[in-house]
């Protein structure tokens, strides 16, 4: 589609791509648009739109509101089948590989999938990873799987072996949101010496430092959310962009 080859030609450009992650549930509209475009003026590639357990309702208006905003791809980042609305340029059309619950592995995808043919949206198969990082996640208990302990990156390795023969062109590797603790560096180089996939990864990055590490690990996007609900920080900002644009 559209939005992945131009995720692919940036990611050649320049090295990694920055993500910022809005999460529709804990703002208004305008405070949705507005932390939205400042990622925008600030280096942000791409906007990420999602959580756990928002509903639909307002989110087809809050996406149209982004969209005639903002110039980046706005791209559905879903907790579930009820989050497929219209207005997007793209979705992740996850997998939780790293669970054993049916529900994240294949029934949400058949509830949705209708969905997203209908809407004719452009999905992006994409094996999503929960990787152990302290406490409890709510995408832990809101999924009812467990993550892939955190000292054990061939797990998750195998985990993205597996995505990839099945097709699946990104993987996500997640610590989840407001984590204390990023994706250790090693399941993100596993990873990528025994895949081709795009990595995404994400959960508890706070700083440039943490996302540069995971980029030379071979991270080709990295997200981040909760960061922005607290600071309210345009060069920071351009800080992680300019330590993920490693290609400049
Ligand atoms: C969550 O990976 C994203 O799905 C971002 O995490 O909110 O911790 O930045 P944070």
């Amino acid at each position: 589609g559209k939005t992945e080859l131009r995720l692919n030609a940036d990611i050649e450009k320049r090295g990694a791509l920055f993500a910022v992650l809005l999460d529709p549930d804990t703002s208004d509209e305008a405070a949705f648009v507005k932390a939205g475009s400042m990622a925008a003026e600030n280096g942000a590639d791409l906007l990420l739109v999602g959580g756990s357990y928002l509903g639909n309702f307002t989110l087809p208006k809050q996406v149209a509101a982004l969209k005639a905003a903002v110039d980046l791809p706005v791209i559905l980042f879903p907790g579930g089948a009820s989050q497929v609305v219209p207005g997007f340029d793209a979705m992740l059309f996850m997998t939780l590989v790293s669970g054993r619950n049916p529900n994240y592995l294949i029934d949400e995808q058949v509830r949705g999938g209708a969905l997203v043919r209908a809407l004719n949206m452009e999905a992006i198969p994409t094996a999503y990873q929960l990787i152990n990082s302290g406490k409890r996640t709510t995408v832990e208990y809101i999924s009812n799987t467990m993550p892939v302990p955190a000292n054990k990156p061939k797990l998750s390795m195998v985990n993205s072996i597996a995505a990839e023969l099945m097709g699946m062109r990104y993987v996500y590797l997640e610590a989840g949101s407001g984590a204390e603790e990023p994706v250790p560096v090693e399941h993100i180089a596993y990873t990528r010496k025994s895949t081709e996939m795009t990595i995404i990864t994400g959960g508890g990055i706070k700083d440039p430092q943490t996302a540069a590490v995971r980029v030379a690990a071979g991270a080709q996007i990295i997200v981040t959310g909760t960061l922005w609900e607290k600071v309210n920080d345009p060069a920071l900002l351009k800080e992680f962009a300019a330590a993920i644009h490693v290609k400049g």
